[in-house]
C-alpha cells in the first residue's frame, strides 16, 4: 500500500526548500528565454526547479512518472501508475516582471485518481495542500466548505488578454459575463488564482487555454472544499492535453456553464 501521508510530507519538505531556493535566486541575475511566443517566457529557474524535484522524486521511488512543464520528466501519454504533475514556476512572467504572485504547482495522480495537491505562494509563502477525502488546507489551517454565492456578487478570476475581438467566441462569451458579475481580477499564474477559488478569494476562474500541470493541484483543491471544475463545455479536466477551464462554488459554476456556454464549441 502506498502511504499518502508520508509523500505528502516528503513533498512539502521538497516544495519548501525549492522555494527557499526561488527566493534565494531573486538576487542573481536570470537568464529569460521564450518559448511558443515572444510572452511565453522560461527561465534558468523554472528549470533548475523542475530538474530539482525530478532528483528527489526519482530518489524516492524510481517507478513514479513525472510530467513536468519544461520537459525534463517522462513523456506521459496515458495515466497509468502514479504520475507526479509539476510546474516548477507557475506565473514565470510574474516571476521575471513582479517578483511576486508566482507559485510552485505539483499533484500526484494515480492511475487517474487525485491524491494529493500542493500549491506553494512562494513569496507571500502561502502553502495549500490537500489529500483527496482527507481535507484541503492553507499553512496547516483546514479550508471551509465554499459559501454559495451567485454570479451577481461573485468575482471572478479572468485575464483581460482573452477579450479581444480577433478572438471573437471568447470575446462574445466573456463581455455579458463581465457585465453580470461583481468584479474581475487577473493575478496571472493559474495556480494561485486556483488556490484563491478554494479559499473564497475569488468565487470562480474561466481561461480558455491551460496545461495540466497549471491546473492539476488546484483542480483536488476545489473539488475538495465542495467547488466544481471542467472545460469550458462541461467535461472533465483532461490531465493528458491542453483545456479550457470553468470552476467555482456550485451556483456560480452552474450559472456560467447554463447561461453563457451553452453553445461553446471550443475545446
Ligand atoms: P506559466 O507561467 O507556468 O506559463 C497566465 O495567465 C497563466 O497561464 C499562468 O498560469 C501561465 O503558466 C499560463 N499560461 C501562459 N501561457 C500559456 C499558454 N500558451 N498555454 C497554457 N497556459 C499558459
Ligand atoms: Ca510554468
Amino acid at each position: 500500500m502506498t502511504n499518502w501521508i508520508n509523500i505528502a510530507q516528503a513533498a512539502k519538505e521538497w516544495v519548501l526548500e525549492a522555494g527557499q531556493r526561488i527566493r534565494d535566486s531573486l538576487n542573481e541575475e536570470l537568464l529569460i528565454e521564450t518559448k511558443s511566443d515572444a510572452n511565453d517566457l522560461v527561465t534558468n529557474i523554472d528549470k533548475d526547479t523542475e530538474k530539482f524535484f525530478i532528483e528527489k522524486i526519482k530518489q524516492y521511488n524510481l517507478e513514479f512518472k513525472i510530467m513536468g512543464e519544461e520537459g525534463f520528466g517522462d513523456r506521459i501519454v496515458s495515466l497509468d501508475g502514479v504520475i507526479w504533475i509539476l510546474d516548477p514556476i507557475d506565473g514565470t512572467m510574474n516571476f521575471v516582471h513582479q517578483k511576486r504572485n508566482f507559485a510552485i504547482s505539483l499533484a500526484v495522480y494515480e492511475n487517474g485518481e487525485g491524491r494529493l495537491g500542493i500549491i506553494y505562494d512562494v513569496m507571500a509563502d502561502d502553502f495549500y495542500h490537500v489529500i483527496p477525502g482527507s481535507g484541503a488546507f492553507l499553512n496547516d489551517i483546514r479550508l471551509n466548505t465554499l459559501k454559495d454565492v451567485t454570479l451577481e456578487k461573485a468575482i471572478i478570476g479572468l485575464n483581460a488578454t482573452w477579450i479581444t475581438p480577433n478572438k471573437r467566441i471568447d470575446y462574445q462569451i466573456l463581455s455579458p459575463l463581465v457585465k453580470t458579475v461583481r468584479g474581475t481580477r487577473s493575478y496571472g499564474a493559474a495556480a494561485i488564482e486556483l488556490a484563491y477559488v478554494a479559499t473564497g478569494r475569488l468565487d470562480g476562474y474561466i481561461t480558455m487555454r491551460l496545461n495540466p500541470w497549471d491546473y492539476a493541484a488546484g483542480k483536488l483543491l476545489i473539488e475538495e472544499v465542495g467547488g466544481k471544475t471542467s472545460n469550458l463545455k462541461g467535461e472533465p479536466l483532461s490531465l493528458l492535453n491542453p483545456s479550457s477551464l470553468l470552476v467555482g462554488g456550485p451556483t456560480v459554476y452552474d450559472e456560467i456553464r447554463e447561461n453563457y456556454l451553452k453553445d461553446y464549441q471550443g475545446k
